[in-house]
């Protein structure tokens, strides 16, 4: 095929299919990396190996089942508890109001334990940690994120119906709070965003079949990461239901996980399969964003404070405790070693003689210059 000069060298990169990107070591988690700064996503595939696919999307669907009772349970108790406070107090068939701090409702993982050990899968992790910062933790979990099959033949108008979003924290709409119910919020960051990768969304394609167009391969625009506007964005001129120039669908194979900037636009799609499309989303964030686990509307939860309960946490393997470390039962997320030890680099404790007191450096050569590498 012949080069085209003119072009921009970064057009030339693949769309992050797994394909192009090398296989092993430093290069792939700089493919991925480099793929998320310029395309805003990329996917790393079999994150879960081709034989564990279907244990894993059983242990999800089971555990989905376990959510619904147990969480049922935990608002019959605050009702409960709620009357006894008030015996007068009105409680609708609706939602009951969140429990107030210290009390929390079940984060999902607590269900979900199978699952939960690929999230430190090494190339995921190292690639959070690359982009966002060495303390990653995650910050939602939706184990209910499915594509469900389609029962009849789709329309036109139905296949071209798009949902475009940004996601928390860059989904404008901030999942909804109103006067009556104002606990129902998981924040927003206002506009224009600041040009920083805040957090990584997470999709976790379960099977049974490999992710294509077909079958709800997730919509995205790529580079939209960059846009100062927003789907959402009241006076941006955006339709959020109907298709976009340089969309483009996600293929990959089960197991595979697509991996996205929050700010990007991507949107679910329709599958037009017989089987349900399972997947699972999470979002991996720094230890600085502001947390919440406000994530849980479609496995059935409705609260902000999550928690993961003691005999839960006490079985997940020592990296994925940091990764749950913020919602566990009477344990304190504390910076990790790494964080800590920059902390001491930044105050010198490993060089005292550059900060001795009488002793002053020479700032002449410093010329005050734009940030390098493109966030
Ligand atoms: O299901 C998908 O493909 C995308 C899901 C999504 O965008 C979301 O959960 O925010
Ligand atoms: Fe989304």
């Amino acid at each position: 095929m012949s080069q085209l000069p003119s072009l921009d060298d970064r057009l030339r990169l693949p769309y992050s299919l797994g394909t192009g990107i090398p296989k092993g070591g430093e290069a792939e988690i700089e493919g991925y990396v480099e793929s998320l700064r310029v395309q805003g996503f990329c996917v790393i595939e079999r994150v879960i190996p081709e034989g564990d696919v279907d244990a894993v999307r059983e242990s999800v669907h089971e555990g989905r089942e376990r959510l619904q009772t147990d969480r049922q349970e935990e608002r019959d108790k605050r009702i409960e508890l709620e009357r006894q406070r008030n015996p007068d107090v009105e409680i609708g068939a609706g939602s009951v109001r969140p429990p107030p701090a210290p009390h929390a409702e079940l984060s999902d993982i607590a269900r979900n334990e199978t699952f939960a050990e690929y999230l430190v899968e090494p190339r995921v992790l190292r690639v959070a940690r690359t982009m966002l910062d060495p303390h990653v933790r995650v910050q939602q979990t939706e184990v209910n994120k499915s594509s469900r099959a389609a029962t009849e033949a789709l329309s036109e108008a139905q296949l071209r119906r798009r949902g475009w979003h940004s996601d928390w924290p860059h989904d404008l709409t901030a999942y909804g709070p109103n006067p009556e119910e104002p606990w129902k919020h998981c924040g927003a960051i206002a506009q224009p965003f600041p040009d920083v990768c805040m957090a990584l969304s997470t999709v976790w394609y379960l099977g049974p079949e490999d992710v294509t167009p077909y079958n709800g391969g997730t919509w995205v625009v790529p580079g939209s990461h960059k846009d100062a506007r927003n789907p959402r964005g009241p006076d941006d001129g955006i339709d959020e239901r109907a298709p976009i120039p340089g969309e483009f669908q996600v293929s990959a194979p089960a197991g595979s996980v697509f991996m996205q900037d929050t700010r990007i636009w991507h949107s679910g799609a329709t599958n037009q399969s017989q089987h349900e499309r399972t997947a699972v989303v999470c979002r991996y964030a720094p230890w600085w964003l502001s947390g919440n686990e406000f994530g849980n509307l479609h496995s059935g939860g409705h609260t902000l404070r999550m928690y993961v309960p003691q005999e839960v946490y006490a079985r997940f393997s020592p990296e994925l405790q940091l990764l749950y470390r913020h919602l566990a039962e009477g344990v304190e997320d504390v910076l990790q070693p790494e964080n800590q030890h920059k902390a001491r680099r930044a105050r010198f404790v490993d060089q005292p003689e550059l900060r001795e007191p009488d002793r002053f450096g020479d700032n002449s050569h410093i010329v005050i210059g734009p940030m390098d590498g493109d966030q």
